[in-house]
């Protein structure tokens, strides 16, 4: 027989948790010869699943994606019943699995874990049970599920009732009987919306205290459908890896539209489709931007409002399910079964606790401000201290004494939601700052339990004993992943995702919002790229590979990724027309920009008197203006007086000036100098028709992106020279200023961002003779002089191959004498700016270049 970890004081890991985390956590550990004793305070495996048995329980993924995927036979062997499986069948499907693999033999139940301290010494952990045994053990794995720990009811005299007190976490195993009894359900999450209409059956009376409605939408449970389970039949590794991939963990299409931009009929006919599809995933996953845009979040929010006031008789009961004060998805969405029907019963009752509030429970009931009610029995369906309760739940204490509640007072922090700095060998799966609660369970789990087993795996084969991540790598980790959280609407709610629901618990966003796939890939990376962020020590001593992981603004990120995702040819090898129609198809395809008072076409002289053409943008607002001549951006090859159309439109309305965006001649048909005499052309042009153009005469400011700063910065230089016209200011976005292209940030940014050299470098040969390029009117940083020029503002972006070039030129002009602004913008590449309503994260560098185009005709105006 083979021999059992239950009682042994000393193993290789202790798994806390005997739920489907701990259960394969246990398989990858014995798989590689590790030794392992799983801790369980319940009486059996099943985690969640043993503990919340409340009537009406089941999952709101469907039942074929939450199922493991690391045992091929045991998907053949196991068939769901029901498209939704009900807890008992869940439960059975883990009692299934822990039998097949005979689990319990390494499972110690009825034994909660109640401290556990690293010792720097040994390196190993002594982790104390209830039952006042210690286990030493060098890897430490918390498997303790993210929705485990209840709330402690924060309702006033909670002890006083003497009634039935049940919570839906912890529900009685031999079920409850309501038949002829008043029961109140608190609460009207998940659970509560799953047990309503079950208990409503029974009750004699049901009266459900509700102080915030959630967005529920119908499961239509039964069988799973034929396509479904053809489709995981017919290839169940091309599913499993397609789930694994994907956003919630679950196969699904990727939306490409955002809600408003299909017509009423067409977006409605969506949302009925996802009504009547009854899967949680569809509800936020009809259209790319329901979580990310309000006005889009608002159309599926009354969709469901009149869903509800559809199906709910009473119209005041009506209006008090529907959800006003978050955006669906905000709050997790809930799946029911006659959940708004349950409302038109004559003995079930709404008590709106926004207009009655819960004053205090009492020995028969519960007083509102205006009302006492009686009961037999109370259901708190109130919810859990979620993601972090379970961990901080155990006394754990790090290197130098360190708690982790200690080190979390002001939030979670961790390193993929994996592990956290100074907590060696301390695992989490599922943890905060991973997808975990946003996804298939099931999914993560597993990833996260084979990234953790291939660690330790790893760190036995290099002879190393403990890891840990590093400070910088978590800190960054946590910044990422809330940045990327800010781009969505999931912080503006009230929600357990915030930790708002727990009084005095830090309100932070709990889960990694970038995706399954998304964050899968992330962590691979990290691993590929020898365990970036993390120490590793040994007898052989500290090995620390710190870094970043994701130092790209999310935005940029999901923008790069998409880019790669075409696999589009080198803009260099399209050829000059091919570059050409590409850059002005990508263009087309970006959001517009802001209305503006007027667009202007027209004609104005080049430095050879080759007619340019212009777009002028003159503001809403009364003129006269000042007025900024504008260089587009397209390394002097591609581009038009209409391709940076949003950011012109932009700078207009937020700077209030009139923008004359000039179509400068390009090469390889004009070579230089001809963008940069035409730059000063055109402004010299702008200037003597200020007055016909409703500017402001003398107040003219130049600005331009890339190779169009360049020609801004040129023409601000040969302005100065040629005595004329007078400039009020400079603003280089991502400016070519150097044509020796040999500093660190053209190597380190050579690929992989956007403009890469290759086309850079293309461009400067399409552009201009390298024997040419030492003229300053090349390359503005070589002039001799740059004292007396106009104020500046340079913006230059981390991750862009220019960025040290823009950096140079800042400093040498601030060297002169010159006024200068300098934003350095991190995670920020040379496109991203430029990117008007596409990339939020970059809004600050442009709203930069408003304000410095203003704060120039200010100055011009005092003097
Ligand atoms: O808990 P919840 P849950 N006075 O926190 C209310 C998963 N799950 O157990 O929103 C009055 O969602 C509280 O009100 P408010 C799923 O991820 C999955 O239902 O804070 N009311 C809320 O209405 C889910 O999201 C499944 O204003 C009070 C309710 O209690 C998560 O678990 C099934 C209150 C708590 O709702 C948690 O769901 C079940 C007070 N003092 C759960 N305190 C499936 O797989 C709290 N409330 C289908």
């Amino acid at each position: 027989m083979t021999e059992s970890n239950t009682s042994a004081t000393d193993v290789d890991a202790v798994i806390v948790g005997a739920g489907f985390a701990g259960m394969y956590e246990l398989v990858r550990m014995r798989r590689a010869g590790f030794s392992a004793v799983v801790l369980e305070a319940a009486h059996d495996v099943g985690g969640t699943w043993y503990w919340n048995r409340y009537p009406g329980a089941r999952c709101d993924i469907l039942s074929v994606d939450y199922s493991y995927s690391w045992d091929p036979e045991l998907q053949q062997e196991w068939t769901w019943s029901e498209r939704y499986a009900a807890q008992p069948e869940i439960l059975r499907y883990a009692q299934f699995v822990a039998d097949k693999h005979d689990l319990r033999r390494d499972m110690r139940f009825d034994t909660r874990v109640v401290s556990a301290a690293w010792n720097d010494d040994t390196s190993r952990w002594t982790i104390r049970t209830d039952n006042g045994d210690d286990i030493t053990c060098q890897h430490y794995v918390m498997a303790t599920g993210c929705l485990s720990m209840p709330k402690v009811p924060d309702l006033e005299g909670t002890d006083r009732f003497l009634g039935e007190v049940y919570f839906t976490s912890t529900w009685p195993h031999d079920g409850v009987d309501f038949t002829g009894k008043r029961v109140a359900v608190i609460g009207t999450g998940s659970s509560a919306i799953q047990s309503i209409p079950l208990i409503a059956a029974e009750a004699a009376q049901l009266t459900v205290f509700q102080r915030t409605p959630n967005f529920s939408i119908p499961a239509r449970n039964g069988p799973i459908s034929d396509e479904r389970m053809a489709a995981f039949r017919a290839d169940p590794d091309a599913y499993r890896a397609e789930a694994r991939l994907s956003a919630a963990g679950v196969p699904r299409d990727t939306p490409m539209e955002g809600a408003l931009m299909v017509a009423d009929e067409e977006r409605l006919a969506r949302y009925e489709a996802m009504w009547e599809a009854s899967e949680l995933l569809g509800v936020t996953g009809t259209f790319n931007d329901t979580l990310a845009n309000a006005e889009s979040n608002e159309t599926l929010r009354n969709f469901i409002h009149d869903k509800i006031r559809a199906t709910v008789n009473d119209p005041e009961v009506a209006e008090a399910l529907c959800p006003t004060n978050h955006y669906v998805g905000t709050k997790r969405a809930c799946l029911d079964t006659n959940y708004y029907e349950t409302y038109n019963r004559p003995n079930v009752r709404l008590v709106d606790l926004r207009k009655d509030p819960i004053e205090t429970v009492t020995e028969t009931g519960l007083n509102t401000a205006g009302e006492s009610f009686e009961f037999d029995a109370i259901v708190f369906a109130t919810g859990f201290d979620a993601m972090t309760g379970a961990i901080v739940g155990v006394d754990i204490t790090g290197r130098n004494g360190l708690t982790l509640k200690e080190k979390w007072e002001h939030g979670p922090v961790t390193y993929l939601g994996l592990m956290t700095a100074g907590f060696p060998n301390l695992y989490m799966i599922t943890g905060p700052g991973s997808p975990s609660v946003l996804s298939n369970m099931m999914v993560s789990i597993e990833q996260h339990v084979d990234w953790i087993a291939d660690a330790m795996i790893h760190l036995r084969d290099q002879g190393h004993e403990s890891i840990e991540p590093t400070e910088l790598a978590e800190t960054k980790w946590v910044e990422h992943s809330n940045d990327f959280a800010d781009l969505t609407l999931m912080p503006t709610a009230n929600s357990w995702y915030m930790g708002v629901n727990v009084p005095g618990k830090p309100q932070v966003f709990l889960p990694y919002p970038g995706g399954v796939g998304r964050y899968r890939l992330t962590c691979d990376e990290a691993v590929e790229r020898g365990y970036l962020g993390f120490a590793l020590d040994g007898p052989n001593g500290r090995t620390v590979n710190d870094g970043i992981i994701r130092p790209l603004a999310p935005d940029v990120q999901v923008m790069l990724e998409t880019m790669a995702e075409m696999g589009l040819p080198p803009l260099e090898t399209m050829g000059v027309e091919g570059a050409r129609a590409f850059m002005e198809m990508a263009g087309a395809a970006m959001p517009p920009g802001p209305e503006v008072g007027e667009i202007a076409d027209g004609k104005l002289p080049g430095g050879d008197g080759t007619p340019l053409e212009y777009r002028l943008y003159r503001p809403a607002t009364a003129g006269p203006h000042p007025i900024v001549a504008y260089y587009h951006g397209g390394g002097w090859v591609l581009g038009s007086a209409t391709s940076d159309d949003p950011l012109c439109r932009y700078l207009c309305v937020n700077s209030n000036s009139i923008i004359v965006s000039v179509n400068y001649r390009h090469a390889p048909e004009a070579r230089f100098p001809a963008a940069a005499d035409d730059g000063l052309a055109a402004a010299t042009w702008i200037a003597d028709h200020a007055d016909n153009l409703g500017g402001i005469p003398g107040r003219l400011a130049v600005a331009g992106w890339s190779a169009g700063a360049n020609v801004a910065a040129v023409t601000a230089q040969q302005a100065k020279l040629a005595g004329g016209p007078a400039i009020s200011g400079q603003v280089l976005l991502c400016p070519v200023t150097d044509g020796t292209t040999d500093r660190a940030s053209h190597a380190d940014n050579a690929d992989g961002y956007g403009l890469t050299m290759g086309v850079m470098n293309w461009f400067w040969d399409q552009y201009c003779d390298p024997t040419d390029r030492a003229d300053p009117k090349a390359s503005p940083l070589l002039a001799d002089d740059l004292t007396d020029l106009p104020p500046a503002l340079v913006i230059t972006c981390e991750f862009d191959p220019l960025r040290d070039e823009g950096d140079a030129y800042a400093d040498a002009l601030g060297e002169a004498g010159v006024s200068v602004e300098h934003v350095q913008c991190p995670g920020q590449t040379h496109t991203a700016i430029p990117a008007v309503d596409a990339l939020v994260t970059s809004e600050y560098a442009r709203k930069a270049m408003a304000d410095a185009l203003r704060s120039f005709s200010d100055v011009h105006a005092d003097t």
